[in-house]
């Protein structure tokens, strides 16, 4: 008898894919449905880790079960291969980023491919090199030219250790989320893509993913926030200015006693301007400065504030409201201005109880308006509309909606990332580099000392160009794209990842997009997916695809935990899984990280559950070994109750599975339905009457189910039972409804305590199915008429008993 040497077959059949290219995929066929399986691509650190595993190992189920299902199925894989850590060990190690890059990117792949995963290595794509980033760089001038993407001055999150600058959120309770140190404000001209052009978009459509999980369409929506409310034009006193408020309680005005403005608008620098005020607006500026990004931005915060020297009039009650600056207004949210309402906003109460500002409530304990003239005794939801109303008239106010969604920073002051296609000149000013000058390609000639602003900076020869547009010396912008742009977009280069003259083909993209399939960490839950949503109309909007939205179903899987903590690096507790396939091999990795829970939950590692899973396998293995010749005709009659329930075993786990694999990735449940068949297969080929083709049906199906999950033991298994050619281009067998008829039990019924009927259900029934199936019967329908059914009781597999006068 053999023994399962997983090492060999592992080799045996990583090497018989590769060399059959049997999991290429001709983008073009039209002859099947296309299925688009997509696993987020890696940052290439070098190293695979558990969470790689799980992500790809459920992507590896998905593609092979629906190839076999007969799409043509599209499973790439790629690298994210832009990125700070390269840069930093530039300038730990000296080694070039570039170079690092790509052996890491080397070591990568081949672990992937100890794993198995059916990857068409041929759509692999790497965001660092030229022939991606040449086109990362036309879609920059694209939106460009759309006016999708602008610069501004503005402040911006500033890491000192890392010298770059932090989207907000990259900032972690104010500090820098990879070095942890204080963030602090720096003011610089910066790159944006105008995310808010598509604000109300990016909201409404998640209307149409009804295949992505609750949880993360609220954190979306959350994060575009959109709020209702009204801009509230006051007028300033003696001077010939207005000042518009954002609120969303209009209902409140006769309510606020004050305004407040955030310190760094330029509304507060024009009013104090020639006044004695100008110089407490610095002092108070240079103190905000000070701040890091979480205390500025806490609600938590001592609300501090000064008195700027003027007052505005309260359009309803005509009094006089001084202003403020202070620390919890934000400049860039509303219109950076607030109409103060101590007696019923929290951060305006303790303000204005610290200042002494004048506190009136103008809402009763019942919602009723008080101390609100024509609009007292209102209920305040009404009082809403009719104080816009009124402002509306005096021309004042009017509804309005805000989001919390800001425009994205995408300028770094990096060296490894994507270069930023525009040239400044002195006469023309901002140019767009020429579409048949891309790419833009990064120089060599780069110190990476870790200092200073833009590492591009120091090289002259990528500095220094021509203009564009007039030919005369300029100089090209030094930063580079936050790397969130490369994977935005990365999903519709696959699909035609050799195109080189353009981006990709729109007709192939629209064939293949939606993606049908996406599976990632719930880490990427807001930004990663909001961006690559965001290109994607903005792409629909340039004509570039018909898509609306780039992914169709999104499956976030949950984390791999030791003891109970995510495994990570900085904690130490980590399993390697390069030491997990060289002791027990890849199909065993894959099947207990499919197997330990279910997909979207954690996983918490075990040792005795690693190795439960080798022994199943050797189990199985042993098992086909010694029945792979078993063979019989096929003879449905005389056959035994054991026969029966057998084939009914074989059946209705086929049927389990398919309903497991197609439906809910209930990868856990199925592989532990394969257990089970397996074991009373163990059992059925003892008895002396069993069948020969019974015990191959069983067989075939066994191996059949095991193949997704284990791909190595499925392609060997079949070729042991003396199939030919991959069992990947089988198609996926179909279950025999009329053996799981057999499979089924009686059970008693009732009516009013006196047995009336029988009836025939599945061993696995449900309450509910038994009740159906129990009032649908004829007999019991007889005992009931002319009665009304007070209740029913199901006691599944066993009795159940109706009650009815
Ligand atoms: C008066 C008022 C009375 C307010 C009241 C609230 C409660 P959301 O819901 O998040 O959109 N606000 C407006 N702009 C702001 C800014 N730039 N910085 C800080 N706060 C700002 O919040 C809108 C509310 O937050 C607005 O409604 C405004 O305060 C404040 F009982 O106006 B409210
Ligand atoms: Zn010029």
């Amino acid at each position: 008898m053999s023994i399962y040497n997983f090492k060999e077959i592992e080799k045996k059949w990583q090497k018989a894919w590769d060399t059959s290219g049997q999991y290429n995929t001709d983008t073009s066929d039209k002859s099947k449905p296309t299925y688009y399986c997509l696993e987020m691509f890696p940052y290439p650190s070098g190293k695979i880790h558990m969470g790689h595993v799980r992500n790809y190992s459920i992507g590896d189920v998905v593609a092979r079960f629906k190839k076999m299902e007969g799409y043509n199925v599209l499973h790439p894989m790629g690298w994210d291969s832009f990125g700070l850590p390269a840069e930093n060990a530039a300038i730990k190690n000296g080694v070039h980023p570039q170079k690092w890059t790509m052996s890491n990117i080397e070591e990568m792949r081949e672990q992937l491919k100890l794993l198995g995963f059916s990857y068409d290595w041929n759509k692999e794509i790497a965001t660092s090199s030229p022939e991606y980033y040449k086109w990362t760089q036309k879609i920059f001038l694209d939106f460009y030219n759309q006016g999708l993407a602008y610069k501004k001055k503005s402040f911006v999150n500033w890491c000192p250790s890392c010298e770059t600058v932090l989207a907000n959120e990259q900032v972690v309770q104010g500090e820098c989320e990879r070095c942890s140190t204080t963030v602090v404000k720096k003011k610089l001209e910066q790159w944006y893509f105008k995310t808010t052009e598509f604000s109300e978009d990016l909201l409404n459509d998640l209307d149409m993913l009804d295949q992505w999980p609750e949880k993360v369409k609220a954190m979306q929506k959350n994060w575009i926030g959109k709020s209702h409310g009204a801009n509230v034009t006051f007028k300033v006193d003696d001077m010939d200015k207005d000042i518009t408020v954002y609120t969303t309680r209009p209902d409140t005005i006769f309510g606020s006693t004050f305004m407040v403005l955030a310190p760094e608008s330029d509304l507060a620098r024009e009013l104090v301007k020639g006044t004695e005020y100008e110089e407490t607006l610095e002092k108070f500026l240079s103190k905000m400065n000070a701040l890091t990004e979480i205390e500025r931005e806490s609600t938590e915060i001592e609300k501090e504030g000064e008195y700027i020297g003027r007052s505005v009039i309260n359009p309803l009650t005509g009094k006089k409201m001084p202003i403020w600056i202070a620390n919890y207004i934000l400049a860039d949210y509303g219109t950076g201005a607030v109409m103060g309402v101590p007696a019923h906003d929290d951060r305006d109460n303790e303000f204005a109880s610290k200042y002494e500002l004048e506190i009136v409530p103008v809402i009763d304990e019942d919602d009723k308006m008080i101390n609100s003239g024509e609009f007292n005794g209102m209920n305040k939801d009404e009082a809403f509309d009719s104080i816009v109303e009124k402002l509306k008239d005096q021309g004042r106010g009017q509804k309005t909606t805000n989001y919390r969604l800001r425009d994205w920073l995408i300028s770094r002051q990096r060296y490894w990332g994507c270069p930023i296609p525009i040239v400044y000149c002195d006469d023309c000013g901002i140019v767009g580099v020429e579409e048949d000058q891309l790419p833009v390609l990064l120089p060599t000639d780069v110190e990476f000392t870790g200092k200073g602003e833009s590492p591009l900076l120091t090289s002259d020869t990528f500095m220094n160009c021509d203009c564009p547009k007039c030919g005369k010396p300029a100089r090209r912008e030094a930063d580079t794209m936050d790397t969130f742009v490369d994977s935005s977009w990365y999903y519709m280069r696959y699909v035609d990842n050799k195109n080189t003259d353009k981006a990709f083909d729109s007709e192939l993209v629209d064939r293949w997009l939606p993606v049908d399939q996406y599976i990632g960490g719930v880490e990427h839950a807001i930004l990663h997916l909001l961006y690559a949503r965001w290109f994607t109309k903005a792409f629909n909007k340039m004509g570039l695809t018909k898509v609306k939205e780039p992914f169709k179903n999104l499956l976030t899987q949950g984390m791999v935990l030791m003891d109970g903590a995510k495994m990570s690096k900085s904690k130490g507790n980590t399993i390697s899984p390069l030491e997990i396939i060289e002791q027990y091999g890849a199909d065993t990795a894959r099947l207990f990280i499919l197997f330990a829970a279910p997909v979207e939950r954690d996983l918490d590692w075990s040792e005795q559950g690693v190795e439960g899973c080798f022994k199943f396998l050797n189990r199985v293995y042993r098992l086909v070994d010694e029945l792979k010749d078993v063979k019989g005709d096929t003879n449905l009659d005389n056959l035994s109750k054991e026969d029966k329930e057998m084939r009914a075993k074989v059946h209705s786990t086929l049927k389990k599975v398919t309903d497991d694999l197609s439906v809910r990735f209930g990868f856990n449940t199925a592989i532990s339905a394969l257990m089970e068949l397996v074991n009373e297969l163990y059992k059925y080929k003892e008895l002396d009457s069993k069948k020969d083709f019974i015990i191959r049906e069983a067989i075939e199906t066994i191996v059949v189910i095991i193949s997704p999950f284990a791909p190595h033991i499925g392609e060997e298994l079949w070729e042991m039972i003396g199939k030919e050619g991959s069992i990947f281009s089988i198609d996926w067998p179909k279950f025999d409804e009329k053996a799981l008829e057999l499979d089924q039990v009686e059970v008693v019924v009732q009516v009013n305590g006196k047995l009336r009927g029988k009836i025939n259900v599945s061993p696995n029934v449900s309450q509910e199915e038994m009740k159906e199936i129990a009032l649908e019967d004829t007999k019991i329908k007889e005992a009931l008429s002319g009665k009304n059914i007070v209740k029913v009781i199901a006691i599944p597999t066993k009795l159940v008993n109706i009650v009815a006068k």
